[in-house]
């Protein structure tokens, strides 16, 4: 018997990983050899769930679904190119990771392979991994979802701070082909007056599809096309592929020939292959010096104000109609000089990709913070890039679907995720949309975008009502920017991703454990989208504690299932009570209170320049319940300059008599009081 952290190990052939007080967490079986990989299987309890790997378009719990057969699905882990549209239960998908949460009555634990090779997972009685190839390297451990997460991401790494832009609305289209285009657009946007933070450039602004290049004829002024943007506080991305022109007229191709860095068979010859450009070679990003040498090639974009990069096709993703629709397996990879084929480099191909574009953009604009959006990766994307869910039909279904594969990309360890509002592939209808883009509202990534054979698709494409819904939900997302702000420092640090399971907020309560159509935004916020044409009120299965109606501070009791109305206007957003939701407006912070029921609650508020590596403050607020009302505190901490020109309380689900500022009366406008940055506030209220 070997002790370990929160529990022991005992050894019988099988390996059974326990809890202190010696109940069985987890009980594996003697792993098998086959052929060159391996199988490797683990007893399940009954009403065990399973949660993870990575990007699913599945059930939340992932054990719930079967094949047609009825059987248990396979879900594989080899990066994967729906190649235009994916529907609700299509497998693989783009970004595989080997990693899942188990969940039953004892406790809850965490399963990492670090082995990149293709590989199937099945959970039926058994949890089954079946690898093709590499070494039975994992890593256990047990605990709290969030002790899991931290623990995943002290392994893997966690996601940098973005830069605060990057949590607001971005817009895309597969069809901008012209400057005056997406000057147009960007205008569109201050005319509706709706907020923009970024334009996404698809394929079409390029020369010939090619990587790095945006065509100067239809871009002449891009340096100050790029500022003209930023003036409206707009920032560029710009679209890249890793293939490269196969041809002697490609820079590129020449370049990365003299440094031998593209992917080769094993008798030598270039592995060729069609994408976008035509015939393409592909970098070998599994050589540091091709990573090195892919670096410096965004440092002119960047010097000509591009903001950000999104890296597409990178599974990598190849036009072949059948298979894997991606590079031979025999293609050969210099694995950081030890050698090796596509079988285990294939699903780390989009992760040191990013890898080598957030370094360049780390060494080529220092003083920025980098932004790349990849749709490929393995463990670890997290600390360079985004992420998107690709292709998605636009479908009710895919809207619905959607909730769990973010979730579950968040449980993987990746906290910033989310779809193409609408769906990629079809025209939504104006509820479609609209209810897509309310739920969208509270993801950490935030954009519309569409294939280039549909309607162009914005937030006013569908008229009245539906642009001034719409409109109210950004204008929303835009107050909440302190909230989402400190989820994503709170990403930084711990590795819990902003988008959470209801189970999140309790993990013992198993009525949780399959809510997929309802997550959490951070500890304070309970988001219900409509997922149903024409749907206009839903259930849900609250966690424990009381819950505010955020739209009319009704009350909920936890622990229980709850109908909520739901009319075209808004869907369902409850807070927790305890919660203080910070909300900025004209430079003015309005902090809700939300009182917990009783003793104390503790809430922090980051805040810093939103871009760049200077200094950084903390707000930390303590709420006392007392027995005619609240005591608010509140401790500075950090060298930033408090960001709000002024403060004021909103107080909700007591009625506000009497207020002291650090014990000098103020008067109260109804729930809410104006105040400078204080000490300690005792609000009177029953
Ligand atoms: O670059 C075109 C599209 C892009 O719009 C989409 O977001 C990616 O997922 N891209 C796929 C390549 C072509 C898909 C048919």
């Amino acid at each position: 018997m070997e002790q370990i952290n929160d529990g022991y190990i005992e050894v019988d052939g099988s390996l059974k990983f326990c809890d202190r007080s010696g109940q069985i967490i987890r009980e594996e079986l003697p792993p098998q050899s086959k052929n060159q990989g391996w199988i490797h299987q683990a007893q399940l309890r009954p009403e065990e769930r399973i949660y993870g790997l990575g990007e699913r378009a599945s059930s939340l719990n992932l054990r719930a679904a079967k094949d047609e057969q009825q059987q248990s699905k396979i879900y594989r882990i080899w990066n994967y190119d729906a190649a235009g549209m994916y529907p609700p239960g299509s497998d693989p998908m783009y970004l595989c990771i080997p990693v899942y949460l188990g969940l039953h009555s004892v406790g809850s634990y965490l399963i990492f392979y670090e082995n990149s090779f293709d590989a199937n997972f099945t959970f039926a009685e058994t949890a089954t991994a079946d690898f093709t190839g590499g070494s039975l390297r994992y890593y256990f451990t047990s605990g709290s979802p969030r002790q899991l997460l931290e623990r995943y991401t002290e392994l893997t790494g966690r996601a940098p701070l973005p830069p605060r832009w990057a949590l607001g609305y971005h817009q895309s289209k597969w069809g901008y082909r012209t400057e005056s285009a997406v000057r147009e657009e960007a205008r569109a946007f201050q005319h509706q007056k709706l907020p923009l933070s970024a334009i996404h450039l698809d394929i079409d602004c390029q020369v010939g599809y090619r990587a790095f290049t945006i065509d100067p004829e239809r871009f002449p002024k891009l340096a100050s096309f790029t500022q003209e943007l930023a003036v409206l506080g707009v920032q560029f991305i710009a679209i890249l592929n890793p293939g490269i022109k196969y041809s002697r007229h490609s820079n590129l191709f020449l370049e990365g020939q003299i440094l031998d860095g593209f992917c080769k068979l094993p008798n030598g010859k270039l592995v060729v292959a069609p994408v976008w450009p035509g015939w393409c070679v592909f970098p070998d990003f599994t050589n540091p010096k091709v990573r090195s040498w892919w670096s410096r090639q965004y440092a002119y974009l960047l010097d000509v104000g591009v903001a950000g990069f999104w890296h597409d096709m990178n599974e990598p993703a190849a036009f072949i109609t059948s298979g894997d629709r991606s590079l031979p397996k025999v293609t050969q990879h210099f694995m950081e000089g030890r050698g090796g084929d596509h079988r285990e480099a294939h699903n780390i191909y989009g992760l040191l990709q990013a890898e080598a574009g957030y370094e360049s953009l780390r060494q080529y604009r220092p003083e920025k913070r980098p932004f790349i959006v990849s749709r490929a990766g393995w463990a670890g994307l997290q600390r360079y890039a985004w992420t998107w869910t690709g292709d998605i039909e636009s479908s009710w279904s895919a809207l619905r679907q959607t909730i769990s594969t973010i979730v579950g990309l968040g449980l993987s360890g990746i906290p910033y995720s989310g779809p193409d509002i609408g769906g990629f592939q079809g025209n939504p209808s104006a509820e479609l949309y609209l209810r897509w883009f309310q739920m969208a509202s509270f993801f950490t990534f935030y954009r519309t975008h569409s294939s280039n054979n549909v309607e162009h698709r914005t937030p006013w494409t569908y008229g009245e009502p539906y642009l001034s819904i719409i409109r109210s939900f950004m204008e929303l997302r835009y107050r909440l920017l302190p909230y989402f702000y400190t989820l994503s420092w709170e990403a930084a640090q711990k590795g819990y991703p902003p988008v959470r399971p209801l189970f999140w907020a309790g993990s013992d309560d198993t009525t949780l454990w399959d809510v997929e159509d309802a997550f959490l935004l951070g500890d304070a916020l309970l988001v219900c989208p409509i997922v149903e044409e024409g749907g206009k009120s839903r259930q849900v299965i609250l966690p424990p504690g009381r819950w505010y109606s955020f739209w009319d501070d009704t009350v909920f009791e936890g622990g229980q299932q709850v109908s909520l109305s739901a009319p075209l206007e808004s869907i369902p957003v409850l807070v927790k009570a305890g919660s203080i939701l910070p909300m900025e407006e004209n430079k003015q912070l309005t902090l809700h209170l939300y009182p917990p029921t009783q003793g104390k609650s503790f809430t922090q508020l980051y805040s810093d320049a939103g871009d760049g590596y200077g200094a950084s403050r903390l707000d930390k607020f303590h709420l006392l319940r007392l027995a005619n009302g609240l005591e608010f505190t509140w401790e500075e901490q950090g060298d930033y300059p408090f960001p709000y020109t002024s403060v004021q309380i909103h107080l909700h689900g007591l009625k506000l008599q009497q207020a002291w500022v650090d014990d000098a009366e103020v008067t109260c406008q109804g729930q809410q009081l104006k105040c400078d940055r204080f000490l300690k506030i005792r609000l009177q209220a029953e």
